[in-house]
């Protein structure tokens, strides 16, 4: 026997629209499945969605033979109009040429390999961060947020072709990067009210045209200004511009090598930041940590200059940033459903209750939620314990227990480039500062675009004796 979904009680016309007014619209979610299990259907006057919490169910969905990627909702509309070439995070199916032509092309560039090579760019950028905050001097407070999308946004356009934005260097973002918050934003907002009313206004819809037309610009541009000066660079633009695909030897034509530049100037930095910001705030606000932290980072590195080879010594920081996307994963939830080619599947939960995946559904699963699953991180779910992500115990979890790049074929194509960043910004300011909250009673709260991150952050950095 099939068992209903369950679902909190409806409205007539708004269903359950009520049930997903949050500030911080994933809070909404969490809050329900907190009440009525690990899976509940909510419907609104878009439609119905499902939403799966409980790490046996999310286990199921990533199951490749019978699950795939869905794309739906605001990814759907992210990925811009039907027709146009789409960047890999937001093609429809494994089946788009476009996807596997650009998959193939672009393995080999984010493999190991090309990530090593780009540490002396990363190194670069994170080196301009440890400059400003030593030049402020310990009285500065500091946004942390806005100082961590600095570098992740330079070092992705630096890594991936070549490109300068200089955040460091100016007050007022980067015109490419104020569009690009309010598309997330609005994307983000559109399970609101307040924001759903919003993206009905011409206004509105005007100015997010306007702003598309501007990413799509932007990148139209790097693409063209690099044919017109090409260089020996190894970047992700000369390798998708040159790259052939092994499979059937065809180059990537200029479109889709935007679509996919967007794609990384987006998926590339404001994961990646919220990363590092929530790592600060965590170690921060559990000193124990914070000293373990960076008493590896002076044994391993001590004052020299930090170098590749220090990195995979760098153990206890992998942990801190793997308990840090348990706890507060930056992509919160990922959608999945049944493959193309496969008949309506059935899930089961802990209670042996049986679910039916409808062909076309797109479930999403709450990383957010099945990362605190009390099942398998036992009760101390929700403190930050690196310890738990030692080598070992990492590889003895449960089988998808730890999911925040996503799961499968589709999964992040950017988690090593991720990981080093993270590695060295993190590094760099433990090995750098004494670093403090400016509030000592802060509570860590989130803010939630289309990824989240801690809200009203502020440190004060104090060189470290011996280094001014
Ligand atoms: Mn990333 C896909 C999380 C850093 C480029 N990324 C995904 C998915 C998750 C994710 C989750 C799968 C989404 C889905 O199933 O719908 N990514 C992260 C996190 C970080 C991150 C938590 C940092 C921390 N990602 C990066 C970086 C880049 C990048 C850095 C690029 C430089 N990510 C991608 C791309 C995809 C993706 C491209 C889409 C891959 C595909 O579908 O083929």
């Amino acid at each position: 026997i099939i068992s209903a979904i369950p679902q909190p009680r409806t409205i007539p016309f708004i269903g359950n629209l009520l049930d997903l007014q949050d500030e911080v619209p994933i809070h909404a979610i969490e809050r329900v499945l907190d009440i009525h299990g690990p899976i509940v259907k909510l419907a609104t006057p878009a439609g119905e969605a499902v939403f799966v919490g409980g790490h046996e169910l999310v286990d199921q969905l990533c199951d490749e033979t019978r699950f795939c990627k869905v794309v739906s909702g605001g990814l759907a509309k992210l990925g811009g109009k039907d027709g146009s070439p789409r960047g890999l995070f937001t093609a429809h199916a494994e089946s788009d040429p476009d996807w596997q032509q650009a998959h193939r092309i672009l393995i080999p560039a984010f493999g190991p390999l090309a990530i090593e090579e780009m540490f002396e760019e990363m190194v670069d950028i994170a080196s301009q961060l440890i400059l400003k905050w030593a030049r402020q001097g310990p009285d500065a407070k500091i946004m942390v947020t806005e100082d961590m999308t600095r570098v992740t946004l330079d070092t992705i356009a630096l890594c991936a072709m070549d490109y300068r934005f200089n955040s460091f260097y100016s007050e007022t973002p980067h015109p490419f990067v104020s569009a690009m918050n309010n598309t997330l934003l609005a994307r983000s907002n559109a399970s609101q009210l307040t924001g759903m009313i919003k993206n009905l206004l011409p206004s509105t819809r005007q100015q997010l045209r306007l702003d598309a037309e501007l990413q799509a610009k932007t990148a139209a541009d790097l693409v063209q200004h690099r044919r017109d000066h090409p260089t020996e660079k190894k970047d992700l633009l000369n390798a998708m511009i040159y790259g052939k695909d092994p499979k059937t030897g065809a180059t990537m034509r200029d479109g889709l090598i935007a679509a996919n530049m967007v794609t990384f100037l987006i998926a590339g930095h404001e994961t990646t930041s919220g990363l590092l910001s929530f790592a600060l705030a965590l170690l921060l606000l559990n000193p124990r940590t914070y000293f373990a932290a960076r008493k590896e980072v002076d044994a391993v590195v001590g004052t020299s200059r930090l170098t590749v080879a220090h990195l995979k010594d760098l153990k206890y920081i992998d942990q801190v940033l793997r308990e840090t996307l348990r706890l507060h994963p930056t992509v919160p939830a990922f959608s999945r459903g049944v493959r193309p080619d496969r008949p309506a599947e059935i899930i089961t939960d802990r209670q042996g209750r049986h679910f039916a995946v409808p062909p076309g559904a797109g479930w999403r699963c709450m990383v957010s939620k099945a990362h605190r699953d009390p099942a398998v991180w036992g009760a101390d779910v929700n403190e930050f314990v690196p310890e738990r992500m030692s080598d070992e115990a990492f590889a003895a979890l449960p089988r998808n227990a730890w999911k925040p790049f996503g799961s499968g074929m589709r999964a992040c194509i950017g988690r090593a480039f991720a990981w080093q960043e993270a590695q060295i910004v993190l590094a760099l300011i433990l090995q750098s500062f004494d670093l403090k909250l400016d509030d000592v009673n802060y509570q860590l709260e989130v803010v939630q675009t289309l990824t989240v991150k801690p809200k009203g952050l502020f440190v004060r950095a104090q060189l470290r004796e011996g280094l001014t």
